[in-house]
């Protein structure tokens, strides 16, 4: 009677120690970890920090800050038309799709709003 407990035993725990052999030997080899690429140079970002765009009634930035002799272009993005005024300067009426480029000689601040929808407001410093 104790023979057959123990040799139950035995069995079982072979088993356990099988099971538990066979839970751990499939060690899987860490695949190829899908480490995310670098985003692919999206070349001159510098060109890019100098545009802003028109949407949803909005200058986005809203604030911009270039180098004196620097130009911003102006993209309206809205079906809306906009404009771009400054004090002394404004652009034309931009249609969706209208751009509007200047360029900033001298350094300052230089807040500017939509002459039609002069709650738009925006701001270019220049250093
Ligand atoms: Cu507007």
């Amino acid at each position: 009677m104790k023979k057959r407990i123990i040799l139950i035993m035995a069995i079982i725990s072979l088993l356990a120690a099988g099971c538990s052999q066979y839970n751990a030997q499939p060690y899987t080899a860490p695949s190829a970890p899908a480490v995310s690429e670098a985003a692919p140079g999206t070349g001159s970002t510098e060109a890019e920090t100098n545009a802003v765009t028109i949407s949803s009634f909005a200058f986005n930035p809203q604030e911009i800050t270039i180098k004196a002799g620097g130009s911003i272009t102006w993209t309206n993005l809205d079906s809306a038309p906009h404009t771009v005024k400054f004090e002394g300067f404004e652009s034309e009426r931009m249609g969706n799709g209208g751009r509007y480029e200047h360029a900033f000689m001298e350094p300052g601040e230089y807040d500017y709003i939509c002459s039609i929808h002069p709650s738009m407001k925006g701001k270019v410093i220049v250093q």
